[in-house]
């Protein structure tokens, strides 16, 4: 046995995007968004809504609450853009605004850092009616409600992230349209849309920095490393393709001013004189989001050629992905030696498991705490080898609107009954709050 010990400003918590828990989507002015008009098509599994999903935008106190008593001193969330702008452009509502300062003023009472997120792919529906991220103009009215919110809350709150895991927008969204707006424009959809984000978000960077100083600037990317499924030239190059659209494109872009070379014919319709340097930005935090590896095969007739391959794992989570916390180890140990070692924090890692819930209540969700456990001591052993970390936020806090699984997916350490809406911790949030607290964990 020995004991990982993480450094003393390390920060723990964890993450939640708006669409994803707060329901009220009717309140206070908010406007529509792409995911109201994807789950009123029918395109969720299990044809539940967010309408109320975990109705934080009603019990944030209780979930601050919550939080606290974890012991975090972290926590991630995201803002609609639909409550700031309602038609994406022209107008601010200011009680979307008064939202935000009530859920900052309870998280810095409670010694808690927030980590605000601007997108976490709840788009307004009349940005998306003019083309949202397949129409360059939206770089714009992105820049734009960047200004509205450090405005208003960065007096407050000193870590901004532009963008959560853009590549998932482009490819789910525009690609295989399992997300909204559930379009099918193929590759070029997808790259489009990744470049947009790239320039929206180096637009952002650009006008929050013009106007603030002292904040620690960033995005999060879900950085997932991708292996062939098989020594055979034709997966090699699969895989590689696949590493340069799922992770290159943001994390060349952002950090280097740089399209991939495997993409570039691909994306040369796109790109205008100016654009590597606009989406360059000399981010202070960069957020990692990590779930698993990628195992990649050729599939001639799919987007890039490229289809999943066989995993070869014996630990699967309820989404059907492989746990494989040496891929989170392995990822951070070539952001140090590849990329100059920027600063990084986990900013999403956990699991979906079906829970059961026992007859006293409690939900004693051991895998899901092996996986925790796991993937913090891959941190902590690459924190021993020099990499530069300096938090971990799980996913999630609360079971929330699992996107077009809707709520049959449960990733919280905190279960929610959706009928009465109680927040019951798991054994997962105990064991988080362990760690936290002692600020190490002891490693087989
Ligand atoms: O729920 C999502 C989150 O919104 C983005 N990252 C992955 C999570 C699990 O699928």
């Amino acid at each position: 046995m020995a004991m990982l010990t993480f450094p003393s400003d390390f920060f723990w918590g964890a993450s939640t995007a708006a669409y994803q828990i707060e329901g009220a989507l009717d309140a206070d002015g908010r406007g529509p968004c792409i995911w109201d008009r994807f789950t009123a098509a029918g395109r969720i599994q299990d044809g539940s809504s967010a309408a109320i999903a975990c109705d934080h935008y009603h019990r944030w106190a209780e979930d601050i609450a919550l939080i606290r008593q974890a012991r975090f001193n972290a926590y991630r969330f995201s803002i609609a853009w639909p409550r700031i702008v309602p038609a994406g452009t022209g107008a601010v509502n200011e009680r979307g605004l008064d939202f935000y300062d009530r859920l900052v003023d309870g998280l810095l009472a409670a010694g808690i850092r927030p980590l605000a997120c601007l997108y976490h792919w709840d788009l307004p529906q009349p940005l998306e009616d003019r083309g949202g991220w397949q129409n360059r103009a939206i770089v714009a009215p992105f820049a734009d409600y960047a200004s509205i919110m450090t405005r208003r809350l960065g007096d407050r709150v000193k870590d901004w992230m532009m963008l959560n895991e853009p590549n998932v927008v482009a490819i789910n969204g525009y690609g295989t349209g399992d997300h909204a707006p559930g379009l099918t424009l193929g590759e070029t959809g997808i790259l489009r849309a990744l470049h947009h984000q790239n320039l929206a978000q180096g637009a952002a960077l650009r006008a929050i920095a013009a106007e603030h100083a002292g904040m620690r600037l960033g995005t999060v990317l879900n950085l997932q490393p991708s292996r062939p499924e098989s020594d055979r030239p034709e997966d090699v190059a699969a895989a590689a393709r696949w590493d340069a659209v799922w992770n290159r494109v943001a994390l060349d872009g952002v950090l280097h001013g740089r399209i991939p070379s495997l993409l570039a014919a691909a994306m040369a319709p796109m790109v205008e004189p100016g654009d590597e340097a606009a989406i360059r930005f000399p981010i202070d935090l960069l957020g990692i989001n990590y779930y698993s590896r990628m195992t990649m095969k050729h599939e001639p007739g799919r987007p890039f050629a490229v289809g999943w391959g066989d995993a070869r794992c014996d630990r699967w989570t309820a989404m059907a992905w492989p746990v494989q916390p040496d891929g989170l180890y392995d990822l951070l140990m070539s952001l140090r030696a590849n990329e100059g070692n920027p600063a990084v924090f986990i900013a999403e890692n956990g699991a979906a498991y079906d829970d059961r819930v026992d007859a006293d209540g409690a939900i004693h969700d051991a895998e899901r705490v092996a996986f925790l456990k796991d993937h913090i001591i891959a941190v902590g052993r690459a924190l021993t080898q020099g990499c530069n970390i300096k938090g971990y936020l799980c996913w999630s806090l609360l079971d929330n609107f699992e996107w077009a699984f809707g709520l049959s997916k449960r990733f919280g350490i905190v279960r929610v009954d959706y009928e009465s809406l109680i927040r019951t911790p798991k054994d997962s949030y105990r064991f988080l709050s362990e760690v936290a607290a002692a600020n190490c964990v002891l490693s087989a």
